[in-house]
């Protein structure tokens, strides 16, 4: 998608340093963090949601990519939450699919 932010990122158009890269997914911190470790992790391939996927890989490839990107960020032992806001109510800003990796504060629960 040409007027994509995110696609643009993942191609590289937008120079932005990857925390995590592989062929399928790419990860870079949130430029609006909300808390001290916030990475966003997303499929190099564009889908504007998670309602739109049709391919169940997608998934698997986000979360390992984001279990993988906790380990090398050291935050197993405390914690971390992950997070795929969709659509909406569910308070998705970047109609690219991507999940949030939070960690380094206690998250409350539920969410806002
Ligand atoms: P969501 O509300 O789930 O759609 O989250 C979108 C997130 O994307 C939000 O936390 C801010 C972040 N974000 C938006 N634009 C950019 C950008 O250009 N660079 C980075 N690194 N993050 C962005």
């Amino acid at each position: 998608m040409s007027d994509c932010i995110f696609c643009k990122i993942a191609s590289g158009e937008i120079p932005t340093d990857f925390v995590y890269s592989d062929d399928n997914i790419v990860a870079f911190r949130d430029l609006n963090p909300q808390a001290p470790v916030h990475v966003l992790i997303i499929p190099r391939k564009h889908y504007a949601s998670a309602a739109v996927v049709d391919d169940e890989k997608v998934f698997s490839d986000l979360m390992s990519g984001a279990v993988k990107v906790a380990r090398a960020l050291g935050l197993e032992d405390k914690g971390y939450r992950m997070v795929i806001n969709t659509g909406e109510e569910g308070g998705q800003t970047v109609l690219h699919l991507h999940l949030h990796l939070l960690a380094g504060r206690n998250l409350g629960w539920p969410p806002g």
